[in-house]
């Protein structure tokens, strides 16, 4: 057990920076273990006080310190383990400090590190410290010079802004010089160093500027980076049609690299992806990873304004840029992939991982007021609740306003750190609405639960809604306030046509009803024929829809509604309804017979997307099947999901053969969403007839992994056979590692696959696959592939009842924990749902929480994740 428990920080004691830095010079002598940094900071006191000058630094070796040129002797400076203090300073001065780091030891792929033998920097949030001293705070703006000087095999010597300056050196060296006209944060410095190939191209910009774009990437990858180049340039292209925002510099750089602790970063000019979201081609990548390629590279080029440009005042203000441009995001890929299929995606989405997050100990507002460590803090509900409240805030006061909303906000904040009330204040200036209500969306943490009841009345031709909400409480804020709930909701007859009503006076399709009491009534009138409800279309706000609806209304919605969002909803409902009740031991056989037959002409629907028909396959995900069965058992989830799954491959045999036959792919592989939808049904149509394994349908996998063409259908031609298991599988599995050992990212899938597999011997094969000469634990990627998978989403395994699926995972957690917090912290979260489970299971998860809290020297990352899980620091 740890003896000093850290403090929390806290947005109520935010006071500003008491020093700023309006300029800084590094010098950057590389070496992988002994590189030594110079920095001179240009440093002015900001007002009236008299404290100290306190600089944040972490594992720094200080060589010198100098104020004004002159050397600070001990006496006249401090140093501990977090910062370097001096106590008397003028109120202008420049500071030059020399350190010494150790690039090659750094494990935790935080601050300057190395990767395959290249020098790479990860700063976001706190790991410019660990480069050297600094007042390491994002509202803290400056403007960086950076030489960088090494070895001439580190071939190319990247950083911020535009290169100004480059050369020879004595003793077979080289250096660059690079300057970045904008001011920024040190959280968005980037350093890269070492052979790299590089893709190019060019974009002329909205006002005829030409900017070169350059991707840079392991020695003989360049093709690999040419869908990644598209996507960037469709990103630039839209951001300055949708949003009016044109690219500033004259250079945009990305690189990737294979040792990262998560996706990918935003450093102003130089962006630095995980490998896995950069390098895509045929044969090594699946369709999901293209549309991840280019929703990321996205992303990240999105920030340039909103996260760069305009930064966040403190880490509490994170979800100012990151569900901002998630909203930005995921915008741009439904204009390029079909809005519906892309908003189911993203809702299935934030309910399997933010809707869980608000069921566990980690529940929090978009807008959190206290934590020990921020990394834990780069949570769903920060990015993709985050984004959820801008897209209500869109629809409460409509496109036009909300675009007037954000061109005040980047005239305003152009240049500045901000904060979340001075975003709203743009939309509330722009609309003329009160939008203070609004506000609590980012303050109160929880899903909070809708109900809805409708009573038609047939002579007065009208229909009652009667709306209520509640949200439960969660860690640290025991009552809760209602919100402004926007739902959309439309009409349906019996028969499944679209039925129009009147709302106040006026003749409507479809309505947006506001509630932010706690309760309401609403009136439709001229509903001309007895109605079915189609509530919340599009998802139309992050809230637990109950409604008062019967299966038959249900299957008018799947069959018909015009909303295709909550055509794809209605099946979800009835899936989860029947498989619950087999769960619980009252399997509806009539009921899933009926959902079978439902679903065979959902299929044969012509005009449907074949994308949307393989979303309407895919049954409710075990674990998200858990976060509606109380107390959750993983066990009868995955036997009751099986069965009806084996159900439809039964009764849909014919249909689902004919779709995996009728849309064999011929000719040119494209990654477009029309091609990749039809893989996607053609490979959940195979996935779907492997649950009722024939002689057969082993034949069909097979030959579907021997003839694929590309890796979206070997995965599938893979995974389902393991799912139908046997021989076949194990050869299949031993001639995919062969193929592709010299891969990485395709050995990762390797790996990932057998950690879904359901199979009784999952959980052993796992834990032998930790010795497997591949895995690599000091490697993200392969350490998630591994371990994140099996616990996340092989549940009927990792809930073995023997606890064994546990302890492999908290074993697993303090191994990483002793170097990489970051990401062990990340794993944390499996366990803690625990209160959620079967009392057997949750108490087997709950000793292994606690084993993990006494362990010695944890560091404050997991420390925070497991205190509260087991409830030990409630706080939001
Ligand atoms: N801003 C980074 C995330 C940094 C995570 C630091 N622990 C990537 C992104 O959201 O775009
Ligand atoms: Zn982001």
């Amino acid at each position: 057990m740890r003896t000093e428990t850290p403090q929390p920080i806290r947005l109520s004691d935010y006071r500003p920076p008491a020093f700023l830095v309006e300029e800084v010079a590094l010098e950057f002598d590389l070496s992988p273990n002994a590189t030594r940094v110079k920095a001179k900071l240009t440093i002015r006191r900001n007002g009236e006080h008299r404290e100290p000058l306190k600089l944040n630094g972490e594992r720094l070796k200080l060589v010198s310190v100098a104020l004004d040129g002159r050397p600070l002797g001990d006496g006249e400076r401090q140093i501990d383990a977090e910062f370097l203090t001096v106590p008397s300073v003028p109120n202008a001065f420049s500071l030059e400090t020399e350190v010494e780091i150790d690039p090659e030891a750094n494990k935790a792929l935080e601050g300057l590190y190395m990767s395959a033998g290249r020098f790479c920097t990860q700063c976001e949030a706190e790991g410019f410290r660990k480069i050297t001293y600094w007042p390491d705070r994002p509202d803290v703006l400056s403007r960086f010079t950076v030489r960088i000087e090494a070895d001439k095999t580190f071939q190319r010597l990247l950083s911020n802004g535009n290169l100004i300056e480059a050369g020879e050196r004595p003793g077979g060296r080289h250096y660059a010089v690079w300057k970045d006209p904008f001011p920024k944060p040190c959280y968005l410095f980037a350093l890269v160093a070492g052979e790299l190939d590089v893709l190019e191209d060019k974009l002329t910009t909205m006002s005829g500027r030409i900017v070169e774009l350059r991707i840079y990437v392991d020695p003989g990858m360049a093709p690999r980076a040419a869908y990644a180049m598209d996507a960037l340039k469709r990103a630039m292209k839209w951001d300055e049609e949708t949003f009016g925002r044109e690219y500033d510099l004259d250079l945009f750089m990305i690189v990737a690299v294979r040792d990262f602790n998560f996706g990918a970063m935003e450093n102003k000019g130089l962006n630095i992806f995980n490998s896995s979201l950069l390098l895509a081609d045929p044969e090594t990548a699946t369709d999901m990873d293209y549309e991840r390629i280019e929703s990321v590279v996205a992303h990240e080029y999105f920030h340039n304004w909103t996260g760069d440009r305009i930064t966040c005042r403190d880490w509490f203000q994170l979800c100012l840029k990151e569900g901002l441009t998630v909203f930005r995001d995921q915008s741009f890929s439904a204009d390029q992939r079909g809005h519906a299929v892309q908003r189911i995606k993203d809702v299935k989405a934030l309910r399997a991982r933010q809707f869980a997050e608000d069921q566990g100990p980690l529940s929090h507002p978009v807008r959190p007021s206290s934590y020990l460590k921020i990394d834990n803090f780069y949570t769903a509900t920060i990015y993709e609740k985050g984004a959820e409240v801008i897209r209500m805030l869109r629809t409460l006061i409509g496109p036009e306003l909300f675009r007037k909303g954000m061109d005040l906000y980047f005239e305003r904040w152009d240049g500045h750190a901000t904060t979340v009330e001075e975003f709203i204040r743009c939309f509330a200036e722009a609309s003329g609405r009160d939008l203070s209500p609004f506000f609590a969306w980012y303050e109160q943490a929880g899903t909070p639960r809708v109900s809805l009841a409708s009573r038609y009345d047939a002579a007065a031709r009208t229909l009652e809604l009667e709306l209520a909400q509640e949200t439960a409480p969660t860690p640290g804020q025991p009552t809760k306030q209602p919100l402004s709930v926007p739902l959309r909701i439309g009409l349906l007859d019996q028969d499944g046509r679209a039925l129009a009503f009147g709302r106040d006076g006026e003749a409507l399709d479809e309505t947006v009803v506001v509630l932010d009491g706690a309760r309401a009534k609403v009136t439709l009138d001229s509903v001309e024929r007895p109605p079915v409800v189609s509530a919340l279309r599009g998802f139309s706000a992050p809230v637990v829809l109950e409604t008062d609806a019967e299966p038959k209304d249900r299957y008018v919605l799947l069959a018909a509604d015009p909303d295709l969002f909550n055509r794809w909803e209605a099946g979800q409902a009835l899936a989860r309804e029947l498989i619950l009740a087999r769960a619980a031991g009252k399997a509806d056989e009539v009921g899933e017979e009926r959902f079978a037959e439902a679903m065979g002409r959902a299929l044969s629907d012509q005009a449907a997307d074949p994308a949307f028909k393989a979303l309407l396959l895919a049954l409710p995900s075990e674990p998200d099947l858990a976060l509606v069965m109380s107390p959750a058992d993983p066990g009868a989830i995955h036997e009751a999901r099986e069965a009806l799954r084996t159900r439809l491959a039964a009764h849909l045999a014919e249909s689902l053969r004919r779709l995996h036959t009728g849309f064999q792919e011929a000719g040119e592989f494209s990654p477009d969403a029309a091609a990749a939808g039809r893989r996607a049904l053609r490979n959940a149509a195979l996935d779907m007839l492997a649950a009722n394994p024939t002689a057969q349908t082993a034949e069909l996998a097979l030959g579907h992994y021997r003839g694929a063409g590309n890796m979206t259908d070997a995965i599938g031609g893979l995974t389902a056979l393991m799912l139908i298991g046997g021989p076949e599988f194990e050869i299949a599995l031993a001639e995919f590692y062969e193929r592709w050992r010299a891969e990485p990212l395709v050995i990762d899938k390797w790996f990932a696959l057998q950690a879904r597999d359901p199979d009784e011997g999952a959980l052993g094969r796992v834990i032998g696959l930790t010795a497997h000469p591949a895995f690599d634990s000091k490697n993200p990627n392969r350490l998630r592939a591994l371990v994140s998978t099996f616990a996340n989403f092989n549940p009927v395994r990792f809930h073995d009842p023997s606890g064994a699926g546990y302890r492999f995972l908290a074993d697993q957690i303090l191994a990483t924990d002793a170097f990489n917090p970051m990401i062990a912290a990340r794993l944390v979260d499996p366990l803690g749902g625990w209160r959620r489970y079967r009392p057997e299971l949750g108490a087997l998860m709950k000793a292994e929480l606690q084993r993990i809290l006494e362990t010695e020297g944890l560091s404050k990352n997991v420390f925070e994740l497991v205190s509260r899980a087991l409830g030990e620091a409630a706080e939001a």
